[in-house]
């Protein structure tokens, strides 16, 4: 059920505050704006650097018709208990429009624990969903962000460290005791996996994304400012792709650019400057002739890491395609 919040929303403040949100990925569909985050659990149980603290089991669909409209809340639009494959943890979601169809993918943890990808439908863009049977075959970690190409390609970004379980993949199979690389090696890119016409499937294998610096050297593990850790997303911008991501232990989110959406992409520098709360998760989007950025902190909480909110800026380029820097709380 839709509910209109009597909330207009302000940039740089929670979008909306009758539930705690995250991870927002913002798309415009059928002239609205419309945003698809994890939906906090408001517990006070324990945090570890396994992530159990996020506990989440169902999302919710906020639109906006414009940067200062009210925004709706339009109700549950998927829960873990109409997941078949699924056990727990709905994580960051991301959202697509193809075959007059609106795609969700999400992450959780199939029945042996280990984060798989899923896809469901809806003919609306507010869903509510219905998940596939299964979980996407040759999935696994976090954070789906999905890229529809001009010419009608579409991507699948993916991959996170600790919790979301990037590192235990190296071999091309789950092991549950794999370690990342050691700090003077290169570190772990996200993955990218083409889609199928029908959304539904890969339709090449998952390879990982090399992130270089200015000289061309990949990116190392023990270069905490730049590395990648969860939360990828893509965006186009004056003919290049715009690859942004989470630092993780850093806080920040950042961001290296290319020239095809596999990469390589060259890092470029940081959007965001670390938020209240550990967790740090975005998306880029151009809404009525401006570009913002979506993301979330945890101040709605006072702080608490996996009670989370929403937020939304203004982005602006320089004349070289670069990104200037966002800090939120500088007046
Ligand atoms: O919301 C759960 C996890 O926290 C997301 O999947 C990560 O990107 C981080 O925001």
């Amino acid at each position: 059920m839709d509910t209109n919040t009597s909330k207009k929303a302000v940039q740089n403040e929670p979008i909306v505050t009758h539930i705690y949100t995250a991870d927002p990925s913002a798309h415009v569909f059928e002239g609205k704006l419309y945003i698809y985050p994890s939906h906090d659990i408001d517990h006070d149980g324990p945090t570890n650097d396994n992530g159990d603290q996020y506990a989440m089991e169902d999302y919710h669909v906020l639109s906006m018709d414009s940067a200062d409209a009210e925004v709706i809340d339009h109700g549950e639009a998927l829960h873990v208990k109409d997941v078949p494959w699924a056990s727990q943890q709905m994580w960051a979601p991301d959202a697509a429009y193809k075959n007059d169809t609106y795609y969700l993918f999400f992450p959780a943890r199939d029945k042996d624990g280990i984060f798989r990808i899923g896809a469901a439908t809806s003919a609306s863009p507010s869903g509510p969903f219905n998940a596939e049977e299964n979980y996407m075959e040759g999935s696994f970690s976090i954070d789906p962000a999905v890229y529809v190409d001009e010419d009608g390609q579409s991507y699948m970004y993916f991959g996170g460290l600790w919790g979301g379980q990037l590192e235990k993949w190296q071999s091309g199979t789950y092991k549950p005791e794999a370690e990342g690389p050691a700090a003077n090696e290169p570190a772990l890119g996200p993955q990218v996996a083409q889609l199928s016409d029908d959304m539904l499937s890969f339709q090449t294998a998952p390879m990982e994304i090399l992130i270089v610096d200015e000289n061309g050297d990949a990116i190392q593990a023990g270069d905490e400012e730049r590395r990648y850790f969860e939360g990828p997303w893509m965006h186009k911008y004056n003919g290049k792709y715009y690859l942004s991501y989470s630092t993780g232990t850093t806080h920040k989110l950042v961001y290296a650019v290319g020239d095809h959406p596999e990469g390589p992409f060259v890092f470029k520098g940081t959007i965001l400057t670390p938020v209240l709360g550990w967790t740090t998760h975005h998306s880029i989007v151009e809404f009525q002739d401006k570009w913002y950025l979506f993301y979330h902190d945890a101040s709605l909480s006072g702080g608490v890491d996996h009670k989370r909110s929403v937020k939304f800026t203004e982005l602006h380029y320089n004349e070289d395609g670069t990104i200037q820097l966002i800090a939120p709380y500088n007046k």
